[in-house]
This record gives C-alpha cells, sequence and structure tokens, in this order.
C-alpha cells in the first residue's frame, strides 16, 4: 500500500484518531483497533484488497488520494458498505501537461541533448536530429477528463488527434478507431490515459507497438499494467518504435535496466500530479469526503461504480 503524502496526514491527524498502516506492514499490528476504524484512506497507487477491507467492520468510506483506484478492489467496498472516494479534475490538467512534456522530450530527446552538451559532446559536432511534434498525428488511449486535456493541448501544436476508449465519445472532434492497433497504425505519437485495473491489463501489446512503427512515440502517464512492459523493451531495443516517456511502471518505484540504460526513453517517477497546488487540491477532495461522510452529508466525489 502506497504511502499517503505527510501533508494530508498532518491535515488527517488535526482532525481524526489517526492509525498508520506502513506498505508491507503485517496487517495484524492493526487488530486491536481494527474494530473501531470507521474510516480508511489510501492513494491512487493503493492495492486494497477484500480481505484487507474484512479486517474493519466499521469501515464506511475509503477516501482514495488519486483519481485511479484500479488497486481498489472497489466491488467488495461496495459489498461491505464501504463508499469510495477519489480526487478526479483537481489533477487533469499537471497529467496532460506531463503527458505532453513527456511527448515533446521523448520526440525531441530533450534529456539526451541535455546530458549530450554536458558530457562536452558538442565540441565534436551537432546532436541528431529528432522529429518534429507539431503537425505530427496523436492517437490517444482513453478519452476520459485527461485525454480529453491532453488534446486540448494537442490542438494548440496542430496536431492530427484521434483516440481509442471503449466505446466511442459522442460530439468530439477526433477521429475514433475501434482498437488501439488500429489507432497506432494511424499515428505518429501514441499516450496513454486510460484507466488501470483488469480491463486494460496489456492493452499496449507487441502487436499494437508494431502497428506504431519504427518512428512511433511511446507515452504513458496512465498505469503501469497498461503496457506490456516486457514488449515495450523488446520494442525499443529492436527499434520497432523510436522513442518512449514514461511516468508509470509495472512494479513501481523497481524500472527495468533496460529502460534506465535507453538514451530514448524519457523515465519519470509518477509525478504527473506532483505539483504543490495540485497535491493541497488533492488533499482538500479527501478531507471534504472524510467530513461529508461524518456530517451524514452528500459526498464530494464518490467513484463511479461500473
Ligand atoms: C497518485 C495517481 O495518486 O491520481 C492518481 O491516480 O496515480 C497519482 O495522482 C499520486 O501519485 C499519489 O501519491
Amino acid at each position: 500500500m502506497a504511502a499517503v503524502p505527510p501533508m494530508l496526514l498532518e491535515r488527517l491527524e488535526q482532525s481524526y484518531q489517526l492509525h498508520r498502516f506502513v506498505p508491507g506492514q503485517n496487517p495484524e499490528s492493526l487488530a486491536t483497533v481494527a474494530p473501531e476504524i470507521q474510516a480508511i484512506v489510501a492513494n491512487g497507487e493503493s492495492r486494497v484488497t477484500a480481505d484487507f477491507l474484512a479486517r474493519f467492520p466499521a469501515a464506511r468510506i475509503l477516501a482514495v488520494f488519486g483519481v485511479g483506484y484500479d488497486g481498489v478492489d472497489a466491488a467488495a467496498a461496495r459489498a461491505q458498505g464501504i463508499a469510495v472516494t477519489h480526487t478526479p479534475d483537481v489533477l487533469t490538467d499537471d497529467v496532460a501537461d506531463l503527458a505532453i512534456a513527456l511527448m515533446l522530450s521523448a520526440a525531441r530527446a530533450v534529456p539526451a541533448a541535455d546530458r549530450f552538451v554536458r558530457a562536452g559532446k558538442w565540441l565534436q559536432g551537432g546532436f541528431p536530429l529528432s522529429r518534429k511534434v507539431s503537425g505530427a498525428r496523436l492517437g490517444i488511449v482513453g478519452l476520459g477528463r485527461i485525454g480529453l486535456a491532453i488534446a486540448q493541448r494537442a490542438a494548440g501544436f496542430k496536431m492530427e488527434i484521434s483516440y481509442w476508449a471503449r466505446q466511442p465519445k459522442p460530439g468530439v472532434p477526433y477521429a475514433f478507431y475501434p482498437s488501439p492497433q488500429a489507432l497506432a497504425s494511424a499515428v505518429d505519437i501514441l499516450v496513454v490515459s486510460t484507466v488501470g485495473g483488469q480491463p486494460t491489463r496489456g492493452l499496449i501489446n507487441a502487436e499494437v507497438l508494431d502497428a506504431l512503427g519504427s518512428h512511433g512515440v511511446l507515452v504513458n502517464v496512465a498505469r503501469g499494467s497498461v503496457v506490456d512492459e516486457q514488449a515495450l523493451v523488446r520494442a525499443l531495443t529492436d527499434k520497432k518504435i523510436a522513442a518512449a516517456g514514461l511516468d508509470v511502471f509495472a512494479d513501481e518505484p523497481r524500472v527495468p535496466e533496460d529502460l534506465l540504460r535507453m538514451d530514448n526513453v524519457v523515465l519519470t517517477p509518477h509525478i504527473a500530479s506532483a505539483t504543490l497546488e495540485t497535491r493541497i487540491a488533492m488533499s482538500d477532495m479527501v478531507m471534504q469526503n472524510l467530513a461529508a461522510h461524518f456530517e451524514g452529508k452528500p459526498l464530494i466525489s464518490r467513484v463511479p461504480y461500473e
């Protein structure tokens, strides 16, 4: 269970009697207080299983610090009468901004160029040409709040935008493709912004990467589970695609050695929503959901149950 940030812990401590549970800790350690626990707070990467929830019979709310809750067994929470909330919207801009930053960094090889200059290599000659982003064809996998925000930004780069989603989105001015593979074959840059969890596990596989092609660039700001990471390493190694910009990984914080060594891969440590302004806003939403719950008022941002 990934840790909840100190700024939120401090605020929770000021309002509630807090029992901390650190990822990897034995849940038995909470056995004495478990029957009294009325609320649980976790974050977007946390794994909250049915077994774990069953330890807290009095809990009636699970407030997730994050928009993603793919680690939460939402069906088990519902069966146990636990309302699950998350923190959508307040982080949309930051996640979309980082997607664009990773797209530009990977396609224009900005970090590699920075290393080139710092290594003094410019003294021996110029840096290799990269690929144009403005006017390129962008494919968005998952056209929810974050996907739409990425599209709006990409329009500023005069990009030709198309997308894949579980079903076409009425009223959006972008071409819909019925499969990620079909989308990948029609674009230069593929950005993954879909939900995590079982429904999208390994969605971006070897076939999709082959379809993206040897000049293609992959960006992932969703969840590591959505991309078949071994297939991605092979595609980059075999030059089946040109570059990648990755903020999320299959087994965070561990990143495959192969990726760490690649010059054409831009790596960030799951920081898409990691700005002070956004993390304060996310903390506000967690606090507001808890306050609403304990005051018997409607919750601010309950997850949309499937
Ligand atoms: C995390 C995220 O919650 O919102 C999400 O789904 O993945 C992130 O914003 C964040 O990393 C909290 O630690």
